[in-house]
């Protein structure tokens, strides 16, 4: 999965057609370099990100699904919370929901079981503006779980099929540099139901509490981070260099299949 560039801000007179343009060169590099989903979101989820309305992130983010789809076969993945933007993102030809708050919002279960399409339960604790100021838990990877498996539980009731669920871990989501790598440690131990699990840790904090690089200089670490979240079990990996990962995970996987 490829992180799509989606430039706020620049939507006043003219930004439009440029920032609609910028995106699908960027999908179109993506996809020619082995990204198979496409990630568009609207709303900042960083921490200490504010809140943006239904309507902001429409704007944001329909003018791009559609330019996208029209143009690739590729899956896009629409990254909201929001019934609303979930709705008109999949009618706009989004093939995916990505809902870091995991359909937690009004209305989004009965949306995502309407629409039928794949979705990603993320967790996280609190809410971006504040999560990372005092993660805490007292066994991370059996809250995350415990967390995941209530959704896909209130999932299932709301008519939403097994077969469209994921489950991803939120790193960096209200979880400190030791729990994020406990987490990707245990990765396999969140696994409900034999779900696929998406992984998400390009270019994140950790890599800079750790290695104290600035977010441009994170690739080769990002790899390595993606490479043993694969060894642990992950299925899908959300990256922003998508070239590097898939020549990195091809090499790895024509090792590996030599084992079977
Ligand atoms: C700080 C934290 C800055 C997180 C930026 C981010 C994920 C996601 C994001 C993830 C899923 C980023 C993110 N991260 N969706 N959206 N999983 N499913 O790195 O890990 O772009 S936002």
């Amino acid at each position: 999965m490829g992180i799509l560039n989606t430039t706020p801000d620049s939507f006043s007179d003219g930004g439009l057609f440029c920032s609609v343009s910028t995106a699908v060169d960027h999908a179109a590099r993506m996809i020619a370099e082995g990204a198979d989903i496409l990630d568009i979101g609207g709303e900042s989820t960083r921490p200490g990100a504010s809140p943006v309305s239904a309507d902001e992130e429409m704007e944001r983010v329909i003018p791009v699904i559609e330019a996208v789809s029209q143009r690739f076969s590729a899956t896009i993945s629409i990254d909201t919370s929001k019934a609303e933007v979930m709705e008109s993102a999949v009618y706009a030809g989004a093939g995916m929901i990505n809902d870091v708050r995991a359909l937690t919002e009004a209305g989004a279960l009965e949306a995502a079981a309407k629409l039928a399409v794949p979705v990603c339960l993320m967790h996280m604790q609190g809410q971006p503006e504040t999560m990372q100021e005092k993660p805490e838990y007292s066994d991370v990877t059996a809250e995350v779980r415990k967390f995941l498996s209530q959704r896909v539980d209130q999932c299932l009731q709301a008519g939403i099929n097994m077969s469209n669920l994921m489950l991803d871990p939120g790193f960096g989501f209200g979880k400190t540099q030791k729990q994020n790598f406990r987490l990707l440690n245990e990765l396999d131990d969140i696994r409900i139901s034999g779900l696929p699990i998406l992984a998400g840790l390009s270019r994140k904090s950790v890599i800079g509490q750790t290695l104290g690089i600035e977010v441009n200089e994170r690739v080769y670490a990002s790899i390595a981070l993606a490479l043993l979240a694969m060894r642990n079990g992950a299925n899908i990996l959300r990256v922003h260099d998508v070239r590097e990962t898939c020549e990195a995970i091809r090499m790895v996987e024509a090792v590996v299949i030599e084992k079977l």
